[in-house]
């Protein structure tokens, strides 16, 4: 190599190692040391995923040590194969490297580690670790990788490593390859489920190449890379590229000196058939090969340059900065972090656990319309709109599922994968301990008007008449149609027998209030948007009624119906009872929480006998009111809350952030506090002891929500905004923005003033109101009100 040559790698290198700087502390994840076949390892794993929405990888350790769970996740690879019904599929790994002296590998569950550090740089989603080993024979080496996955080009990841010999000289091989020998986790311990089979293995002078095909929907996955060191070339003895069966390995043996450094570079590319035209799909060694030639020339710190600008972009259009509270701004960041790197640049599923493991099989829940999707709402519209084009696109699988249960129009799925055909498991999940069978797939329904839900609060948020006329109205339409049939006329009024409402610990009940009162919203929505849409739209409303044969008087059936539609509420009270007869359950409160500050159930109280008491899993009638906070009043949220709160479990991630919220309404604020920071902290802390199983993304999305729809007490509707914002004593500043129909809200809230500026293209004037007080707030023009919560 020239001289020349030599010091354009260094230049190289020395670029990297700039861009790869640790942005400072507050935007920094650090997971130090290391403790052999614990559960850390995968907690940790799941905590350190990098990614874009389209892939993202565990934070593995390089060498998977023993009790490792990597595993990298595709968004919308499904397979069925052995498994009970279709899961996420785990995606041939191109993160593993090893590194091995005298025939023994440095790994951290072998060797001693003299330090071990794994450091995620949020601002720059970049994941970085430093290990020094010491190995059984005294040698010592430092091992230092970093990782990321392109935001600008979700087809693209990188990885570099560096290696450094501290105390001997000799032989160093390094290896790193493409793994095809990848399994989902099955239902018993142990057991595995293969999804994919090899299609081609491929080696070229600077490329490896690896395709795999799903078993059962053939969708093929393609993964080009090149790996190569950079300096100390002229040390390298030998390059061996090896293919074992579903393995591709590249080793390279280098003559190494004792304190130098040498690094390598990996450029993956990572595309399946779905990605490319028709046409260029049965070619996709051609298509992967193109892309990683055309990654090559650019060259990496180009294109880590370009990551790093995205990523610059999206903290400022999303971060929200708590000012007076480390704790609660680190992890409403960690939280941000998460929705940014699952954020679909295309329509596509995000699911319960995001793509952060094979937990809950990958599968889509109300989780997301309910408790994620409004962060994409406020911050990223046309995020949230692929969102909802999942569910517009698996419209025909929700018929499917009307059908086979006999109802007519659209249900959609309780989980939902690449259909939207029902797939829940029979079986209770993996996530349980216990085994039993699982009726949330044949009754938990109010998914179907949560939906909807989602669906009217995007629209009312950012006016996208658009979706609305092409996709809103047929699911808005078809799902009301569904609730016709699947309704009971008793009498002359109407009631919904056998489902279970959010709260899961009471199945086959009759007329769960959440779900009714939901119902009730979501047909007279249906017909308010039919008469209006018929008067502004009527080309469009007659073409969609011809698609789906709506008869002129369907409409005002279902306004009958949610008018007569059963819903019990105490008149002196105002008490809701959370279904028929749950008044004349055994009562019981939760007493005192175990050391970790979980509820504890009361003794006698078990899994099996809880459906005879009033015990709750989670939040229910609370959410119901946390949903339409104008159509319940400050007592009744009051009277709901005294009575349900002690009686909740909270068993289920999506429960905390409600009680954070609503304990807001209320004005039980030091509780709200509590609950936001268990929500904010969830898998942080690993609150239920099951974060190695995956993000709970429902708990992400709701500490966002319980910020900005909580604390700023910020509501956006169609012509106006709504705040009553109020800030915990040691929170001297709360400040954000967020997206409104094309203007950008500026809030920064303290503890004597709300500043609030709409930036938007025209000079107009918009109401606000402010503590109930309305005021007039011209666009570009920046106001300060008076801060003046209620005591
Ligand atoms: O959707 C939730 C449900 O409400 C409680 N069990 C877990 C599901 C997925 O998060």
């Amino acid at each position: 190599m020239t001289g020349q040559a030599s010091s354009g790698v260094e230049r190289l290198v020395a670029e990297t190692d700039a861009l790869f700087e640790l942005s400072s502390k507050e935007w920094l994840l650090r997971k130090k040391g290391f403790r052999k076949g614990s559960k850390s390892i995968q907690i940790n794993e799941t905590l350190l995923t990098v990614g874009n929405g389209y892939l993202n990888i565990r934070g593995s350790l390089e060498e998977l040590p023993p009790g490792h769970c990597g595993g990298m996740y595709l968004s919308g690879i499904y397979d069925k194969s052995e498994a009970d019904v279709e899961e996420l599929v785990k995606c041939p790994m191109w993160t593993d490297v090893s590194v091995w002296y005298e025939d023994e590998k440095f790994c951290l569950s072998c060797s001693r580690a003299l330090e071990h550090e794994q450091v995620l740089d949020m601002k720059k989603g970049i994941l970085h670790r430093r290990t020094t080993f010491k190995n059984s024979h005294g040698k010592i080496l430092t091992l230092e990788t970093s990782r990321l996955v392109f935001m600008h080009d979700a087809h693209r990841g990188y990885m570099r490593v560096r290696i450094t010999p501290v105390n001997f000289s000799g032989q160093i091989r390094v290896l790193s390859g493409l793994n095809g020998e990848v399994f989902n986790r099955g239902f018993f311990p142990h057991e595995q489920y293969k999804h994919l089979q090899l299609e081609k293995i491929e080696r070229g002078r600077n490329f490896m190449y690896l395709e795999m095909k799903t078993r059962e929907r053939g969708i093929r996955i393609a993964e080009a890379a090149s790996w190569k060191m950079m300096n100390g070339q002229e040390r390298r003895r030998r390059w061996e590229p090896r293919i074992y069966g579903e393995k591709f390995t590249s080793e390279i043996t280098i003559d190494a000196s004792q304190g130098e450094s040498y690094t390598f570079e990996k450029l993956a590319v990572v595309m399946t058939n779905r990605d490319v035209p028709v046409d260029r799909a049965n070619n996709m060694i051609r298509e992967a090969i193109c892309n990683l030639r055309c990654y090559v020339r650019t060259g990496a710190p180009v294109e880590i340059k370009r990551h790093i600008d995205v990523w610059r972009n999206l903290w400022s259009r999303a971060d929200v900065r708590i000012e007076g509270d480390d704790a609660a701004q680190q992890a409403l960041r960690y939280n941000i972090y998460q929705l940014l790197i699952n954020g679909p640049s295309k329509p596509g599923p995000i699911g319960a656990k995001f793509l952060s493991s094979e937990g809950y099989m990958g599968h889509v829940f109300w989780d997301t319309e309910i408790f994620i999707l409004p962060f994409y709402i406020h911050n990223f519209p046309s995020m949230a709109r692929n969102i909802l084009m999942y569910r517009c696109n698996t419209l025909p699988g929700a018929i499917r599922n009307a059908e086979k249960s006999g109802y007519d129009g659209a249900r959609f799925a309780w989980e939902s994968a690449t259909t939207g055909e029902d797939v829940t498991p029979r079986f209770a999940s993996k996530l349980e301990k216990t085994i039993r069978l699982i009726y949330t797939g044949a009754e938990e329904d109010h998914i179907v008007s949560d939906v909807i839900y989602g669906v009217e609060r995007y629209f009312r948020v950012t006016g996208d008449e658009s979706f609305l006329l092409h996709c809103g109205l047929e699911m808005v339409f078809l799902t009301a149609r569904f609730w016709a049939s699947r309704v009971t006329k008793v009498g002359e009024h109407y009631e919904i027998h056998k489902v279970i409402g959010p709260d899961e610990f009471h199945e086959h009940v009759n007329n769960n209030a959440y779900t009714n009162w939901l119902v009730k919203w979501h047909l007279r929505l249906a017909t308010m948007l039919f008469r209006h849409v018929g008067k502004t739209a009527p080309e469009a409303l007659r073409e969609l009624a011809g698609k789906i044969s709506l008869a002129d008087d369907e409409p005002e059936h279902w306004l009958d119906i949610s008018r007569r539609l059963k819903f019990t509420q105490d008149p002196e009270t105002g008490l809701v009872e959370q279904f028929d007869g749950y008044f004349d359950l055994k009562d019981y409160v939760i007493g005192h929480p175990d050391r970790f500050g979980h509820p504890v159930l009361p003794p006698g109280v078990n899994y099996r006998n809880i459906g005879r008491t009033r015990l709750i899993k989670q939040a229910d009638v609370l959410l119901m009111m946390l949903l339409f906070p104008h159509c319940f009043s400050v007592e009744e949220k009051k009277v709901n809350y005294d009575f349900y709160e002690p009686r909740t479990a909270h068993k289920s991630s999506l429960s905390h952030c409600t009680y954070a919220m609503m304990g807001l309404a209320v004005s039980e604020r030091a509780n709200a506090y509590r609950y936001f920071m268990k929500t904010a902290l969830f898998d942080l802390e690993n609150l239920h002891n099951n974060t190695e199983l995956g993000i709970h993304a429902a708990s992400v999305g709701g500490s966002w929500q319980a910020v900005i729809h909580g604390f700023a007490g910020l509501t956006l509707k169609s012509d106006r905004i709504v705040l009553t914002p109020w800030l915990p004593k040691k929170w001297k500043r709360l400040s954000f923005r967020v997206r409104w129909r094309e203007r950008d809200v500026h809030l920064d809230i303290t503890h004597s003033e709300v500043s609030i500026r709409i930036d938007a293209v025209s000079d107009v004037t918009l109401p606000c109101t402010l503590y109930g007080q309305n005021y007039k707030i011209r666009t570009n023009k920046p106001y300060t009100l008076q801060y003046c919560p209620s005591k």
